[in-house]
């Protein structure tokens, strides 16, 4: 008999923790870590989970934040991408390409883009082979132009200088 006691106030105190524990794990989950469960409306694709009211709703204790190049209130199907082109251009010194949740910048033709990947420098095609021309060249912002020199003229392929030959000797006469 005393045995049966002793076993029954063992159990009964056993399972009082069991399920104080259970209640504690529990309203831990509701209270403190709902972002780890799935009983929150964040968005899963969009936005992150992140535990505390946010300054806009009090009532939750927890607030979802979309993911950078989104904007919303994180709730499911609340993430939108930014246009960040619609802002000062994004910061590109020449085009901006807007894209799902980011955005890059371009150059235009004849143009190289900068390390920091916003900055369109002017490519200087006569730093290499001439820029084609036979006799000058000229960098220009975003171009080039092949020129020739005196007694020359530029064919129709515009890097080609051919010789006039008249003017030339005129010229050579004179001097
Ligand atoms: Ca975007």
């Amino acid at each position: 008999m005393n045995m049966n006691k002793r076993y029954l106030k063992v159990l009964f105190l056993f399972g009082s923790f069991f399920y104080v524990t259970t209640v504690d794990a529990q309203q831990c989950d509701t209270q403190e870590h709902i972002c780890a469960t799935n009983r929150h409306d964040c968005d899963p694709f969009l936005a992150t989970c992140v535990e505390g009211a946010s300054n806009a709703d009090t009532k939750t204790n927890y607030h979802c934040v979309c993911q950078t190049g989104y904007q919303g209130n994180g709730k499911i199907g609340n993430c939108s991408d930014i246009n960040e082109c619609a802002n000062r251009t994004g910061g590109c010194s020449q085009l901006c390409v807007n894209t799902e949740g980011s955005y890059r910048c371009q150059c235009r033709l004849g143009f190289i883009m900068e390390k920091d990947n916003r900055t369109c420098s002017d490519i200087n095609e006569c730093a290499q082979e001439n820029g084609g021309c036979s006799q000058l060249c000229v960098n220009t912002k975003g171009s080039y132009i092949c020129e020739c020199t005196a007694g020359f003229v530029l064919s129709q392929d515009s890097q080609t200088c051919t010789g006039k030959l008249n003017s030339s000797m005129n010229k050579s006469s004179i001097q």
